[in-house]
């Protein structure tokens, strides 16, 4: 050490040492500014079921954008998209038990399980998926609910309010008698009381479902239309712009409890922001599979008349009081719940 200093100093000295110890130097905070001490120290697995071209996922890559620039490339999230590390059933328990780090669910796939938050899928008139997003967040946040207990937050999100995408058209309450229609959840219990047969079965395996002909159409939001290309198999589109369904992105407990503090920050002044980015960019990518739809596969979308459209809404009346009643038993404030969530979406 003493020898090399000793060396450094004499060249220093026969080279003019002050200019080029001031460059060294200058050039050594300018490298220890820009490249990030701990590049992709803490790596992070985000498990998703649908597949990459979604919104489930696009959300998920924006996510992991931020979280690595704001983080200054301390954090490294390594995506999973199509169920390739955990399917959309086994998500939450996966994520419980540490199979992924991150993961995204929709609730409407465990309807029991998610009781407060799946309410949103009541048909309590939710007009879009800015709007539920923010009511499903604000909802979370004010009853934190027991399902989450074992998790940490991240987002949460709706999608836009659902229509008919089906093989035949339906002009009329009458044309949904028995007709197969695939839904999950809160929706399943909307085409019951619409006369439709509902399928459940979670987003993914619907494309095989509509390619083979088990079900006739589905029942969700329209942009799968264009992600998923049901607009090839479902010529018809009828407008019922009726309920959600909420998801929410979750982190393993014993995995986030080990972030360091700023890490955490970084992702906590995420939350609010990503889902309201989420809801932003479901709206306006709904508009893109429409007018897609209509260009590429010809779709005919048709639109209830008021009288029809009353028809509809008024076999719904009686599917919140149920859920109040079913939430009571359980001990939840279920009016102020409903209350809430009215609240919050006007
Ligand atoms: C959905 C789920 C995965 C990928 C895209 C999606 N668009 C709307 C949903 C909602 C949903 O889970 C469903 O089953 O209709």
């Amino acid at each position: 050490m003493v020898k090399r200093s000793f060396l450094k100093r004499s060249i220093l000295k026969r080279v003019g040492g002050s200019t080029i110890l001031g460059l060294f130097l200058s050039v050594t905070c300018l490298i220890a500014l820009q490249t990030p001490v701990l590049a992709g120290a803490i790596k992070l697995n985000y498990a998703n079921f649908p597949p990459a071209p979604t919104f489930p996922c696009v959300q998920m890559e924006r996510w992991k954008v931020e979280v690595e620039k704001r983080t200054n490339g301390q954090v490294q999230i390594n995506t999973f998209p199509g169920g390739t590390l955990l399917g959309a059933k086994g998500m939450m328990d996966g994520v419980v038990a540490g199979q992924a780090d991150i993961g995204n669910i929709c609730m409407a796939y465990q309807p029991g399980r998610f009781v407060v938050t799946n309410a949103t899928s009541l048909p309590l008139g939710i007009k879009d998926a800015k709007t539920g997003s923010m009511a499903l967040l604000k909802l979370y946040e004010r009853y934190k609910p027991k399902a989450f207990e074992n998790v940490v937050v991240l987002a949460m999100f709706t999608n836009a309010p659902g229509n008919v995408m089906s093989k035949v058209p339906v002009r009329t309450l009458e044309d949904m008698k028995g007709l197969d229609l695939r839904a999950s959840g809160g929706a399943a219990q909307i085409l019951k009381a619409w006369g439709a047969n509902p399928v459940g079965m979670p987003m993914p395996a619907t494309v095989e479902a509509l390619q083979k002909g088990t079900v006739k159409g589905l029942f969700s939001s329209l942009e799968v239309m264009k992600d998923s290309k049901f607009a090839e198999n479902c010529k018809f589109v009828t407008m019922t712009q009726t309920v959600i369904y909420p998801f929410s992105v979750i982190m393993n407990k014993g995995k986030w409890n080990s972030l360091p503090a700023d890490v955490q920050k970084v992702m906590m002044d995420l939350k609010q922001e990503q889902s309201l980015w989420t809801g932003t960019y479901m709206d306006d990518h709904i508009k893109r599979a429409i007018a897609w739809s209509k260009e590429s596969n010809n779709v005919e979308f048709i639109s209830l008349s008021a009288q029809e459209k009353a028809r509809w809404d008024g076999k719904l009346d009686f599917i919140t009081e149920n859920w109040i009643k079913g939430a009571k038993e359980k001990g939840l404030p279920a009016e102020e719940i409903i209350k809430d969530i009215k609240t919050y979406i006007q």
